[in-house]
């Protein structure tokens, strides 16, 4: 074996060694510490990953790379596993009514949020929503991140805009060095035509929308806003089976803003995740534990909404729910690609340790993308998606928060970003 990439003398090493499946309870707060680490990557895989010495037959030649890892953290590529990444405009118009204590949900109800980004993808070429897009991943990859979700939704009826969103996702992920993976979120808002009749609109997704995704091989997943005054219970649920016998795997925004029972309802139909959960209930939360569900939390929401509400992480995990950590990347609730800065608020917020951020950043986030085989932890044979970060432990990113303390980033065995 011929190393391309040797990253030695790793002060602190964490690797999330363990099974490729999400990890609850205690197992979130064991992240695989070597110190003194060093890791091997051929053909952008790991190969070797252990302390001091490489051993002898793992070779090296002039081409390979040395990476020092003197005073330096190295973990897996973070992976950010809830976004509405492409999309047209912005809505930094929202904050005048925010800061007077108009609510989100307000603003969209009277034809604003959604709705305005909706207006913007649509008048939006390929080439502008590409090149918007894109300028995100570039910032995402600097804070470390490997891998991203992206969702549609900013077409909802339109569905030309819909499948215009996520192509651009598709190419994205083939033409930059992060992985992107795609979600049909048609069910994102109610069209305006559809106001009176928004069942309607659920024929649509269901009959028209889902089949063409699934033939033509647009998304991985399928997601609905499940939420006062946006899809019901019963509507979401409609809309995920039908995704569910085409191939579409199910997840869920789940009691964001209002307890509605999203959380029961990502239980009772198998989702891969149900995501923000900031008011869900104690029997949702017992019922995701049971089944696997991931709780998938973005706490940036909660900041930029200034709802005062936040996830109940600690409940989560005790019950057993395997959490997961999301920038929501999005210009409405979450204008943000920063997802050290993300960490630090799941941790002084919503009470995480580090080391439950570290996994749910990492190989919890992957196993909500189901990709907990390939990514999410530095162990052999996983691909080498790894980020060198220019601090003296791992605590350090989320406790000095804000700035990007990313040093290197390798994706698929390539350094890809250096500072
Ligand atoms: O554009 O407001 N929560 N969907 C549900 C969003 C936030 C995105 C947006
Ligand atoms: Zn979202």
């Amino acid at each position: 074996m011929k190393a391309d990439i040797i990253i030695k003398n790793i002060d602190k090493l964490y690797t999330l060694k363990g099974p490729n499946r999400p990890r609850v309870k205690d197992e979130m707060r064991q992240v695989g510490l070597i110190e003194d680490g060093v890791v091997a990557i051929e053909d952008g895989k790991i190969i070797y990953v252990g302390q001091g010495q490489l051993p002898e037959d793992i070779k090296t030649d002039e081409t390979t790379v040395i990476i020092d890892g003197r005073g330096k953290v190295v973990t897996p590529g973070l992976v950010d596993s809830h976004t509405h990444l492409v999309h047209g405009g912005s809505r930094e118009n929202e904050l005048a009514m925010k800061l007077k204590g108009v609510k989100y949900l307000d603003i969209l109800a009277a034809g604003g949020g959604i709705l305005s980004t909706v207006n913007a993808t649509r008048n939006a070429t390929f080439q502008e929503l590409y090149d918007q897009a894109k300028k995100s991943l570039d910032r995402m990859l600097s804070y470390g991140v490997t891998t991203v979700e992206a969702k549609s939704g900013y077409g909802l009826d339109d569905f030309d805009t819909e499948i215009k969103q996520m192509e651009v996702a598709i190419k994205l992920g083939e033409d930059h060095p992060i992985d992107v993976i795609s979600t049909f979120m048609g069910a994102h808002a109610i069209p305006s035509r559809y106001k009176d009749n928004p069942d309607l609109f659920v024929d649509v997704i269901k009959n028209e929308m889902i089949p063409e995704v699934a033939k033509r091989g647009l998304a991985k997943f399928c997601d609905v806003f499940c939420e006062k005054g946006v899809f019901t219970v019963e509507q979401t649920k409609d809309i995920l089976e039908t995704g569910k016998q085409w191939g579409l795997l199910p997840k869920v925004h789940a009691d964001e803003i209002e307890t509605l029972g999203g959380a029961e309802l990502a239980a009772e139909i198998g989702c891969v995740s149900a995501d923000h959960l900031i008011a869900a209930s104690d029997k949702g939360i017992k019922m995701m534990a049971e089944k696997g569900v991931i709780g998938n939390l973005l706490p940036g929401t909660s900041f930029n909404l200034q709802s005062g509400k936040l996830a109940n992480a600690r409940k989560m995990i005790e019950e057993g729910v395997a959490v997961a950590l999301s920038t929501d990347y999005n210009p409405g609730s979450c204008p943000t690609e920063n997802m050290q800065l993300i960490m630090s608020f799941a941790s002084i917020m919503l009470k995480m340790t580090p080391e439950e951020v570290l996994t749910a950043a990492t190989i919890n986030g992957a196993a909500s993308l189901k990709l907990e085989e390939e990514i999410g932890s530095i162990e052999v044979g996983k691909k080498a998606d790894i980020v060198v970060f220019d601090v003296p432990n791992f605590e350090y990113i989320i406790y000095h928060f804000g700035v990007n303390h990313t040093d290197k980033v390798i994706k698929d065995g390539k350094v890809v970003f250096s500072k």
